[in-house]
């Protein structure tokens, strides 16, 4: 009986996933759904993202987070449009929660939406949003070791970014042992050793993400 409402709930936020990846199609608006543990460095990555592409890219964002809008009000002094969800203790955000954010951007005038995840490696691998692609950060802090412990992350992953890479002379972190592991769960994934403090490895990410648009574009015919 659980799993049959487990299946209920999976398919209906899959369905409204559907219509929302519908409707960011139609506005041209490639989304990217970045998903971590608390602290790893996404809201760093989409602020260093919005000051590299500022000017050519129109960027939104949607915050999502427990509580507060801390995150949306550092990107919102970066001049692009923010819509903050609190999930009010959800651990994960999910499509009806992202269409409500959807109804309060001004859609005509994105090219390119982030999706910040609620903070946490297991739930927010479980549910779609409509993204088109999915972007994990892992920190060095956390340990090399996550993806056998956190597997669906990784296997859900587009591409994944080793973040904090400045910390690694303070850290047992073995980034051959990580690639491997992940590479071994997700043959297909991109992965990128980048520092959203110094911008080390910044360059593959602004590059895979430019080589995207184009990509996303050409196939749609725009
Ligand atoms: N040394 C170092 N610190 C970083 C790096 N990237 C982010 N930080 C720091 O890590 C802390 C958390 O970064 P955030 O970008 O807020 O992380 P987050 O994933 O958005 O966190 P939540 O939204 O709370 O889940 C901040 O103090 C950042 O300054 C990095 O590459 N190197
Ligand atoms: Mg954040």
């Amino acid at each position: 009986m659980e799993i049959k409402v487990l299946r209920d709930v999976l398919s209906a936020n899959d369905g409204i996933a559907r219509r929302n990846q519908n409707r960011l199609d139609k506005h041209g608006i490639l989304t990217i759904n970045l998903m971590s543990s608390p602290g790893a460095g996404k809201t760093s990555l989409i602020m260093q993202t919005i000051g590299k592409l500022k000017g050519k890219t129109r960027i939104a964002v949607i915050e999502g987070d427990i509580a507060s809008t801390i995150d949306a009000d550092k990107v919102s002094k970066q001049g692009v449009a923010v819509v903050q969800i609190n999930t009010a203790g959800g651990c994960h955000l999910d499509a009806n929660m992202t269409e409500n954010a959807l109804n309060n951007l001004p859609l005509n005038d994105i090219d390119l939406l982030f999706i910040e995840n609620v903070g946490n490696l297991i739930c927010p691998a479980g549910f779609a949003l409509g993204e088109h692609k999915r972007a994990m950060l892992l920190s060095l802090p956390e340990g090399d070791d996550k993806p056998y412990k956190y597997p669906s992350m990784f296997t859900e992953a587009d591409v994944v970014l080793i973040n904090k890479i400045d910390l690694l002379p303070y850290l047992d972190f073995n980034i051959s042992a990580f690639i491997n592991a992940v590479s071994g769960l997700n043959p297909e994934v991109k992965i990128f050793q980048v520092s959203c403090k110094t911008g080390q490895g910044l360059a593959d990410w602004f590059s895979w993400l430019q080589d995207e648009m184009k990509g996303w574009k050409s196939r749609r015919g725009s």
